[in-house]
């Protein structure tokens, strides 16, 4: 294919992504096992839910799903119903995904997402949110049941997405205990720290657990494969979440969607990691009087630290050596699979703006 032409074959790939979604929502508000009249009132609000919060995204790890499924597959064995079936599991990837952000939108006391007001912000919503984010949660195993029961890869797909939340949930543990309301301490705040934070609260689930999906899908379970996928997509999982970081910040909300909280939820943020290793003690003692407060003022103060310490073109020059590192990690790991798969993968999110 040359460019135009998977171009033309992404927007189409994005078309019918977006456009399964009715049939999505048909299933798990029509089944007639779930779907009772004592229910219905439950499922007239999952509905709600389902259109408010899985809607309005890039879509970039459910696409992935039926991408890589394409590359992996053998043409002649994706007929209309396989096809079907990994529009599905990217939208289960895309499931997990709201479940996690209604979530972390409620820890970080964040205002909007993907340009709305979140949802647990909705007025007469508030905390039942937290009920609606675990709905999310398990439509996307009846999705799985619906659709893929009786395939040989069933049971590795339920495991891994089990696998990838659970490491998911740790790694907001860690994101949320490394963050203490109210009190700071600039000492917990290193790259160490900070890779296993990103490595297990973005990493799996948005990079591994999307091509993983597809890998299984199409019988390819061996470990060495599933290792080797893995060491290329962890290190472009880091760089996706230093991007998001920095984005929080120093991106542009109409954009973005989302309004940073970051500095004010006293996070181990990248920024802060690097404003650390380059500040002398006045600036430290700046940040140690500025961090982690529900304060304008003060995190104006923050951002102005980090623009003194050049923190924006810091940003750059990792962005292009990071783009380098996974160019050449790609090179040694890629194989049996097709290069292609994580190319385009970093054409998604190298330079990206939102
Ligand atoms: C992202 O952390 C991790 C998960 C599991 C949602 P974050 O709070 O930085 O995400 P965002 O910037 O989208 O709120
Ligand atoms: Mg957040
Ligand atoms: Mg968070
Ligand atoms: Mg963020």
């Amino acid at each position: 294919m040359n460019g135009n032409q998977k171009l033309d074959a992404c927007t189409q790939d994005l078309q019918d992504f977006i456009q399964h979604f009715s049939q999505i929502v048909k299933v798990l508000t029509e089944d007639e096992l779930e779907c009772t009249e004592e229910t219905g009132d439950a499922i007239t609000r999952l509905k709600e839910v389902l259109e408010y919060n899985a809607i309005g995204g890039k879509y970039n790890r459910g696409l992935t799903v039926l991408q890589a499924f394409r590359e992996l597959v053998e043409p002649r064995k994706q007929d209309a119903d396989s096809l079907q079936r990994a529009l599905t599991v990217g939208w289960c990837v895309e499931l997990l995904q709201a479940f996690f952000l209604v979530s972390d939108d409620i820890m970080d006391s964040s205002l909007t997402r993907r340009g709305k007001i979140c949802w647990y912000q909705k007025p007469g919503i508030g905390l039942d949110a937290v009920n609606d984010a675990l709905l999310l949660e398990a439509c996307l195993y009846r999705l799985l049941k619906f659709y893929c029961r009786e395939q040989p890869y069933y049971l590795n797909l339920i495991e891994l997405f089990l696998q990838s939340s659970y490491r998911t949930e740790i790694g907001q543990t860690l994101d949320l205990i490394t963050a203490p309301q109210g009190h700071v301490d600039l000492g917990r705040y290193t790259e160490k720290r900070y890779k296993s934070i990103v490595k297990y609260k973005t990493t799996f689930y948005s990079f591994y657990l999307p091509i993983a999906a597809a890998m299984y899908m199409a019988g390819i379970d061996g470990e060495k494969e599933h290792a080797n996928a893995m060491k290329i997509l962890l290190e472009m999982g880091e760089f996706f979440q230093i991007q998001d970081d920095y984005l929080d910040l120093f991106g542009d909300p109409s954009v973005t969607g989302k309004v940073g909280t970051d500095i004010q939820d006293n996070k181990c943020s990248w920024l802060v990691v690097q404003c650390l290793q380059r500040a002398t003690p006045q600036q430290r003692q700046i940040l140690e009087e500025n961090y982690g407060q529900k304060d304008l003022e003060k995190v104006a103060r923050v951002k102005a630290l980090y623009e003194e310490l050049d923190l924006p073109a810091v940003f750059q020059k990792h962005e292009e050596d990071s783009y380098i590192r996974i160019q050449s990690l790609i090179q040694q790991n890629a194989a049996p699979l097709p290069p292609s798969i994580f190319l385009d993968l970093t054409k998604k999110i190298y330079k990206r703006r939102k």
